[in-house]
């Protein structure tokens, strides 16, 4: 079966070495821009981060899509036939790998890290030591990621509750009681811009806003507002509406505001290779692949 890979940004190779190395019979093509019509309608399946404009109308024989992701948003495309069935990458390690990363950005704002930054450059032993801190954080998404963060959270000491869509429960009560917020949400035309002024004005003054979900989840310009008008003490943001953030983007200058480039965990090649291939023996054998997402929920 050809398998089309779209796994830019990411360079291709890495993920024909991990494919060859347990499945040398697959049968990959990277995406190219001059791809011709012929060698797609060849194309099987596909394995990817985001389909370029056009390709997914232009694949009559796919029979399934698979995401080298956790979210599928950028797979999830309206030309995507309705009948393919959309897998993604459930990876543990990633999980615990972003749930790492949310415990030192939520610890590092609670303990008050970046308050010694100024003295240690003017060599000012300037004590403010503080007891264990109990912060009310509420994590936004309970999937995979959602459910990692919120049970590390916990061991390190704070008082977490967990919120997803599903439940129902009202989001606008628990940002009121959080002192941390964390998005954990799958990316949905539901949960676009989920975090807006109406949401930063429901948070406490002085509250955080971690963000290791999608960058649309934010409204940007409102947390711009928000963290400089000093209602929100600041937030980490590891995802940007507009990845590679451009160097004008006035996210970058905000004090308050911590960027990182999409570095929170990602899976290895060699995860995703065993998953994609497990997945491409089913369909071989005529078999439902396994961690299909629900196309009409998006995730
Ligand atoms: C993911 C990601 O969705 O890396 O897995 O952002």
């Amino acid at each position: 079966m050809k398998t089309l890979l779209l796994t830019d940004p990411l360079p291709a190779g890495h993920f024909t070495k991990a494919i060859h190395a347990i499945a040398p019979d697959a049968d990959l093509i990277e995406y190219r821009r001059d791809i011709t019509d012929a060698e797609l309608a060849e194309v099987e399946v596909v394995l990817g981060w985001r389909f370029p404009a056009g390709v997914a109308a232009r694949l009559p024989k796919l029979k399934w899509a698979c995401s080298i992701a956790a979210g599928v948003e950028k797979l999830l495309v309206p030309e995507l036939a309705p009948h393919v069935p959309l897998s993604r990458i459930v990876d543990t390690e990633q999980a615990e790998g972003i749930a790492q990363f949310v415990a030192l950005m939520a610890l590092r704002h609670v303990r008050g890290l970046e308050a010694y930054e100024a003295p240690q450059r003017e060599r000012a032993w300037t004590r403010k030591p503080m007891a264990a801190s109990r912060s009310r954080v509420a994590v936004l998404g309970m999937g995979t990621m959602g459910g990692a963060v919120a049970r590390l959270l916990g061991a390190v000491g704070f008082a977490v509750t967990g919120w997803s869509r599903r439940t129902g429960a009202p989001l606008e009560a628990l940002l009121a009681a959080s002192d941390i917020v964390v998005c954990a949400l799958p990316l949905t035309p539901e949960t676009d811009g989920i975090l807006d002024a109406r949401a930063f004005a429901q948070m406490p003054p002085g509250s955080y806003l971690i963000n290791i979900a999608r960058g649309a989840h934010v409204v940007e310009s409102d947390l711009i507002e928000a963290v400089r008008s000093g209602h929100l003490a600041g937030a980490a943001l590891d995802v940007q509406r507009h990845e590679p953030m451009p160097a004008d983007d006035p996210l970058w200058a905000v004090p308050g505001i911590t960027i990182t480039p999409h570095i929170a965990a990602q899976s290895s090649p060699q995860t995703i290779a065993a998953q994609f291939v497990a997945g491409l023996r089913c369909v071989q054998r005529g078999e439902p692949p396994p961690q299909q997402v629900d196309r009409a929920r998006g995730y």
